[in-house]
């Protein structure tokens, strides 16, 4: 009777440390899979460098909508974002707080991320820049409760703009 029993919790006791083994294999696992889709979504998002006042709250909240949407963002800060639109180029009446970079692309306010990537997936209008200009409400960035019409213009080189896209009752 007495050695049955000791062979039965011989048993119980391996298979325990066989379950046991089981689960530290497991979390091995998973622990693998996270890091790597990580590293993925690093490896497809597009990096856009944004230039800013330091003190521009809206431009921060509008580089966050943009990380958020999976863009890689670059923040450089300076006081001098009026050098940095005659650069690149943007128009007076296309002027709004932040100019951003995507390669040459020049993004010029508050343009929703996925109006950047629609627009990088299907590059039209010979366009050098993007831009909301001013700061509606509503828009990325710019979330006071209050929704304002606006367009996201496309410009050229030449001084030429065209609506790209319009956000109406949003
Ligand atoms: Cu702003």
């Amino acid at each position: 009777m007495k050695t049955k029993k000791l062979a039965l919790y011989t048993g119980i006791a391996a298979i325990v440390i066989g379950a046991g083994a089981t689960t530290l294999a497991l979390q091995a696992d998973e622990s693998a899979q996270p890091s790597a889709s990580l590293t993925e979504s690093e490896e497809a998002g597009q990096t856009i460098t944004i230039y800013k006042s330091p003190n521009c709250g809206c431009c921060q909240s509008w580089a966050e909508h943009l990380a958020t949407n999976g863009f890689d963002t670059r923040i450089v800060e300076t006081d001098n974002l009026n050098e940095i639109k005659q650069q690149h180029g943007v128009p007076r009446d296309m002027a709004s707080c932040h100019t951003a970079l995507v390669d040459d692309l020049v993004i010029e306010g508050h343009v929703p991320a996925n109006d950047i990537l629609a627009y990088l997936e299907d590059p039209q209008f010979n366009t050098a820049g993007l831009s909301v200009p001013g700061m509606p409400h509503g828009t990325p960035g710019m979330e006071t409760g209050r929704k304002d019409d606006y367009q996201v213009i496309a410009f050229n080189a030449n001084g030429q703009q065209q609506v790209f896209r319009e956000h109406k009752d949003y």
